[in-house]
């Protein structure tokens, strides 16, 4: 069992971002043995799911664009992808075979119809918490681990502001998944190798 100061972070590992769901990323479901795994192994252990209302700016088809089309959103770019993990739908939901029973906390985001929400820890204005700093620091969390969907969204953005917020952060590449849009993926990589993200396998 790792110190009390070590958290699990799970991210989106929802039916909408494993094969057969609307934003599927390849092999999404491959990754998940070994989180239910390591949910063991952690006494901070934290779910987090993407929970857009049905007008979500984040949807190209709010937009009458094509997914994947990037458009300019007040806080920035915005890609613009395909209808997903809409409340209460069955694509929003964990995938059946993801042990949720032992998370101590699961994290909601992106539920704001004007701004979508990588980061587990702010929205995609950088500056909107949506709380999980304060749970983790009022529980001595000091360390994090990011597994999870996908890799170069919300698990690198997730990352990012943590190294920002001046936790120690490791991403385990092989309890992660990618989307992989237009080199997104080596771009996230470099980026949080450059702010000081361990990258495990
Ligand atoms: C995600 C795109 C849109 C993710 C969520 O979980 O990485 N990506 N919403
Ligand atoms: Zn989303």
């Amino acid at each position: 069992m790792r110190p009390n100061t070590d958290a699990l972070i799970v991210i989106d590992v929802q039916n909408d971002f494993c094969p057969g769901g609307a934003l599927a990323v390849a092999g999404g479901d491959a990754i998940i043995p070994r989180i239910n795994a390591l949910l063991g192994d952690f006494p901070v252990k934290v779910l987090t799911q993407d929970w857009h209302p049905a007008n979500h700016t984040s949807f190209a088809a709010n937009h009458d664009a094509a997914p994947f089309s990037l458009t300019e959103m007040p806080y920035g770019p915005q890609v613009l992808w395909p209808t997903h993990c809409v409340q209460g739908t069955a694509g929003a939901e964990f995938h059946p075979t993801l042990d949720t029973h032992p998370a101590d906390l699961v994290i909601r985001k992106g539920f704001n119809p004007g701004i979508d929400s990588y980061s587990a820890f702010f929205e995609n204005d950088r500056s909107t918490p949506t709380g999980l700093e304060g749970y983790l620091r009022t529980r001595g969390v000091t360390a994090i681990t990011l597994t999870g969907l996908a890799t170069d969204f919300c698990v690198a953005y997730s990352a990012l502001d943590a190294a920002r917020l001046g936790f120690a952060v490791t991403v385990l590449q092989g309890a992660c998944g990618a989307i992989d849009l237009d080199g997104s993926l080596a771009r996230m990589l470099a980026e949080m190798r450059a702010a000081g993200v361990a990258l495990e396998a």
